[in-house]
């Protein structure tokens, strides 16, 4: 197959055009084809707004002008040859462009070929139903051992190769598993690790408890962290990262897993057509006995849930969710009153959510409205197993205490409303956090263990008109740290630091008429962010009342959640905010997709590597036959060693 490129190759600091023919199967393409040479009779692929891509023919050719079928600017050869099934493999394709990428994942998906590989990238097209006989035991032993690329794409067999490469040259592994907000990365991440447990599981007679432990894990986090959104009825508000641990013989021997930053906001702010958490739908669809000790009822009465008119789910049934919940709380060692701790402070928080404010006697004080408030307060009290007065007290009053004196400051009632909200914030992510480090203790690590596979799920890129909450470049998390540390700091002071240290960044930009209001040109494309809410967002401190309130409770398990810690540590660890935290997940992120510049990186490579006789066009690489193959075996050795390297520090930071 002939084909002509026209390459822009620069010389001397002009321009000059230049036209190479080669033969596209023999060709490494490492970038996008951006200017083709076409001739009348050519297939092309031609750019819609609506549709994304149009097949087109060129009927007439003059000069810069082509015709086709369809008018457009952006025009793409299509390949003439292409199986009507799509390639198993998209380094196949002699066209890598992006009409050519997604007509080829169409292909496969009409098919219910929903896996395709780049080199060895597994893509995965979510299909939006179940799919059983894709994932059954049957399927798991056919990968078994299969080499890489001879059976279809699947993520059995990334899980695969992981597992033997870690056995054959003991070197740990990690998965990234990457994509947009509903696109399937969770399930898919579960699909790993049964691969996982089904290589590295015990025979019956063993005991099968490490790795049963493991996959249950999911549906307890995702009870407590995950949630209907716009685009995912089960979207996970939290980042993870599971390490599975292995032993000489490769099997489990025991398991890590790191969450990173729930969303807190949710547990008291919901939009519609979203969802809280579902734990507390659960709990409001438990059995008469429950509901009645929590005092619960219709989720619709709750304030926390009623933001939106959504509270049921299509085919999902939260009865039996609770139902599942509970069991998969027995299976990872969470003790049955345990159990009954976590449900009741879930109700005292939807309990607290509905206690309002009015004004009290004093000015700029505030007191329960009604009530229906007092009736809400004593029962978040009796829940807590904390008292009412000193509850009333914490949601209402802060204490100030100055060098001379002790000042009681009255809070009004919007104020008192934020620090109703603040306490259910804290409650719920201490409660979080301590399942986790529940499931990891009865899990339990191996501290033998020299192998491991490491797998990331993150939360998906979601792009809205407001973005408020994602903190990018390491530089703005440090002046967004800044600036909380400041009292006088306001969005406005923030957004001015941030205009003079980046005007000159070429990521960064200010739209014209907003004020606080900044761009980023992230690698997935420019996202515009309001600074509104980024200082409240990202302070992530016990308010020092609702420390006392908590710690002081009857039950040891809510007191747990609010160890006391002596005045020093404490001191220091007061502020410790929610964008430093997210540095550990964007690093692993950054150094998969780093948008560099793609010329000056290919020339480093490859003379790094020491290729001779290739050619670099304006955005292409030409190579030699079987070039390309060592590339890729050079690849994989230095990812195997990068792989370990981060392992190594990944250990000597905990
Ligand atoms: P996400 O993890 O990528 O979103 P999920 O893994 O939760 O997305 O997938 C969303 C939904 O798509 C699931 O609840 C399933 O209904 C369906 N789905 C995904 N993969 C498959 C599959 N292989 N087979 C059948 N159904 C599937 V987020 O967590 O929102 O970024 O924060
Ligand atoms: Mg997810």
């Amino acid at each position: 197959v002939e084909f002509f490129f026209t390459l822009e190759i620069p010389s001397d600091g002009h321009s000059r055009k230049r036209t190479a023919s080669a033969s596209g199967r023999h060709l490494g393409l490492f970038l996008i084809v951006a200017s083709v040479t076409l001739g009348v009779g050519s297939l092309v692929w031609v750019e819609d707004p609506d549709v994304a891509w149009i097949d087109g023919e060129v009927v007439a050719v003059n000069g810069e002008d082509i015709k086709v079928v369809v008018k457009s600017s952006n025009v793409y050869p299509k390949d003439a040859e292409a199986p009507p099934c799509g390639v198993d493999d998209m380094t196949k394709l002699p066209y890598l462009h992006e009409p050519g990428v997604l007509h080829n994942l169409k292909s496969r998906y009409d098919i219910n070929e929903i896996y395709t590989y780049t080199g060895n990238i597994l893509i995965a097209v979510n299909p939006f139903q179940r799919l059983p006989h894709l994932y059954d035991s049957h399927m798991m032993a056919q990968y078994k051992g299969a080499a890489f690329g001879e059976l279809s794409p699947h993520p059995f067999a990334v899980a695969d190769a992981a597992y033997r490469l870690m056995m054959n040259e003991g070197i740990s592994q990690a998965i990234l598993v990457s994509g947009e907000s509903g696109a399937g990365k969770t399930e898919s991440t579960k699909l790993l690790m049964q691969y996982l447990a089904y290589m590295g599981g015990r025979s019956a007679s063993e005991g099968r408890s490490v790795q049963q432990q493991v996959l249950e894990s999911n549906p307890v986090l995702e009870a407590f962290g995950n949630a209907k959104t716009v685009r995912n009825n089960n979207s996970s508000r939290f980042g993870k990262f599971v390490e599975i641990q292995f032993d000489d013989r490769g099997r489990i021997s025991g398991a890590a897993i790191r969450t990173y930053l729930l969303e807190r906001s949710r547990v008291c702010q919901v939009s519609d057509p979203e969802r809280n958490y579902h734990c507390f739908y659960m709990l409001c669809a438990a059995p008469p006995e429950d509901t009645h000790k929590y005092k619960l009822g219709n989720p619709r009465t709750f304030h926390y849930l009623n933001q939106s008119n959504c509270i049921e789910l299509d085919g999902v049934d939260d009865a039996k969710e609770y139902a599942a919940t509970r069991k998969a709380m027995d299976t990872v060692g969470i003790s049955s009153e345990e159990q009954d701790a976590i449900f009741r402070v879930i109700a005292a928080i939807l309990h607290l959510g509905n206690i309002e404010f009015a004004k009290a006697k004093e000015i700029d004080s505030s007191m329960p409205r009604d009530e229906k408030s007092w009736f809400h307060l004593r029962t978040a009290a009796e829940l807590f197993m904390c008292d009412a007065k000193a509850l009333e007290d914490s949601l209402c009053k802060r204490v100030i205490v100055t060098r001379d004196e002790t000042i009681t400051k009255e809070l009004d009632p919007e104020a008192a409303v934020g620090s109703r909200d603040a306490l259910a914030k804290i409650v719920y992510s201490r409660l979080f956090d301590w399942l986790v480090d529940k499931i990891n203790s009865s899990i339990g690590q191996d501290p033998n263990s020299k192998c491991l596979i490491g797998v990331l799920d993150i939360y998906g890129f979601e792009s809205f008109k407001t973005n408020r909450c994602l903190t990018e470049a390491g530089g703005i998390i440090a002046l967004l740290d800044e600036a909380c540390m400041f009292p006088r700091s306001t969005h406005e002071t923030f957004a001015q630091k941030l205009y003079q240290t980046f005007k000159n960044h070429k990521r960064f930009s200010k739209p014209k008429l907003a004020r606080s209001d900044f761009t980023i040109c992230h690698y997935a494309g420019d996202v515009t962010y309001q600074t509104e809410l980024f200082l409240d967002k990202n302070k992530d401190y016990v308010i020092a009342e609702h420390q006392a309130l908590l710690s002081a409770s009857k039950c040891s398990f809510v007191s747990g959640l609010f160890p006391v810690s002596n005045e020093e540590s404490s001191k220091q660890s007061k502020f410790s905010s929610i964008g430093s935290r997210f540095k550990g997940v964007m690093e692993a992120i950054r150094i998969s997709c780093a948008g560099v510049d793609e010329v000056t990186v290919c020339k480093k490579l490859l003379e790094k590597v020491g290729l001779e006789g290739y050619q670099i066009g304006k955005t292409k690489v030409f190579l030699r036959a079987g070039q390309m193959a060592e590339l890729d075996a050079r690849r994989t050795e230095v990812l195997g060693r990068s792989a370990s390297i981060i392992q190594r520090k990944f250990r000597s930071h905990m």
